[in-house]
């Protein structure tokens, strides 16, 4: 972790998050914006005591997270789903003293030796749970955090021409939490950093799978002004200088205000992203965070110097994602006998 000012220690906003990402799967929410016309209304803290558990739609030791599919019944009794993401919370070195001092139970659990292992109880403050709620979830999200195979996709531009785009462009794929940045109407308190072009601007924030109290997983996101690029494909040597001030003053807005150098970051963009309007992921370089595979990360340097090799680079070049078994797009490319 790169030495430098604490991040700040806002809590996260109730609603706020997306938690872990699933796994390899690219994806989209279709439908209307997760949070629009039902109970709780935005704002309201989410019932959580009166979730019932329909089935746990995965879970990781690795990441300490858990993926719960629930329901809540709404006051005209019907059934709506919710998807919780509940996440043990990384350690914060300044807090490591107080929990050995304040911990309320220690069991021995075995001593050998020179070595041994205890079960240590900490006080409600120090034992966190990050929860994110998905609320109400489509079945979207359900299959996006379900655990499933994958299948590698080598798709070509007539690949994305005939099959992908016409796919993206029959979803309703709701991208409005990312408007709803842009025109600060939510997270506005959050901005790390704006550039108010409209062609080469962005906004930077904290993506929400980070709650800021420690460097460690630092993850932020730059969300373009501009409304009509997709995604990596959609890119050409137009984009250059969107994509220029993204890489500089998204680098200098995290050095200023999180005091990690531009050298312990990865910056990077998801081939295929879960959402279509181009956005650049900031993660703090010694942090294994969720999607940087091979098979979707592709590095925002990179991306610049092929555009400046070749304009029409990501309009000739074949690309490799990885799609879960039960995605509408991996059966397209199935019928296709791209697969
Ligand atoms: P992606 O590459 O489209 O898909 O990235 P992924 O979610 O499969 O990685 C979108 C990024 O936006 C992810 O890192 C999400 O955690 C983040 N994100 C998603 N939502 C709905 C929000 C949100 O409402 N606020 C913030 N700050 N970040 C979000």
């Amino acid at each position: 972790m790169a030495e430098g000012p604490e991040p700040k220690r806002r809590r996260a906003e109730a609603g706020d998050g997306d938690g872990v990402a699933a796994g390899n799967g690219a994806e989209a929410e279709a439908g209307a914006g997760a949070g629009a016309g039902a109970e709780p209304g935005p704002g309201a803290p989410f019932p959580l005591s009166s979730v019932r558990l329909r089935r746990l739609l995965r879970d990781s030791a690795r990441e300490k997270a858990a993926f719960v599919h629930g329901q809540v019944t709404g006051p005209s009794g019907e059934d709506t789903d919710a998807v919780l993401i509940l996440e043990k919370t990384p350690f914060q070195e300044e807090k490591i003293e107080e929990l050995l001092r304040k911990h309320t139970k220690l069991e021995l659990q075995m001593a050998n030796d020179i070595y041994s292992t205890y079960r240590l109880y900490p006080p409600p403050e120090l034992s966190e749970i990050k929860t994110t709620v998905v609320y109400p979830a489509t079945e979207k999200h359900l299959q996006k955090y379900l655990r499933q195979e994958v299948h590698l996709i080598r798709e070509s531009w007539e690949d994305y021409k005939n099959i992908t785009l016409p796919f993206i462009q029959s979803q309703s794929f709701s991208i409005q939490w990312v408007y709803n940045i842009l025109e600060k109407k939510a997270e506005a308190d959050r901005i790390i950093h704006e550039n108010q072009d409209p062609s080469n601007g962005f906004v930077l924030v904290p993506d929400f799978k980070w709650n800021q109290n420690q460097l460690y997983d630092l993850y932020l996101i730059a969300l373009v002004q501009r409304r009509d690029v997709k995604s990596l494909r959609d890119l050409t040597a137009e984009h250059l200088p969107l994509l220029k001030n993204i890489l500089q003053e998204g680098k200098e807005a995290i050095a200023k205000r999180f005091g990690v150098p531009g050298s312990q970051l990865r910056i990077y963009l998801h081939y295929q992203p879960s959402y279509y309007h181009l956005h650049v992921h900031f993660t703090a370089l010694g942090y294994d965070a969720p999607g940087t595979s091979v098979e979707r990360a592709h590095l925002l340097a990179d991306v610049i110097d092929n555009l400046v090799l070749d304009s029409s680079y990501y309009q000739k070049r074949a690309l490799t994602f990885a799609l879960r078994a039960d995605e509408p797009l991996l059966k397209k490319f199935q019928e296709a006998g791209r697969v």
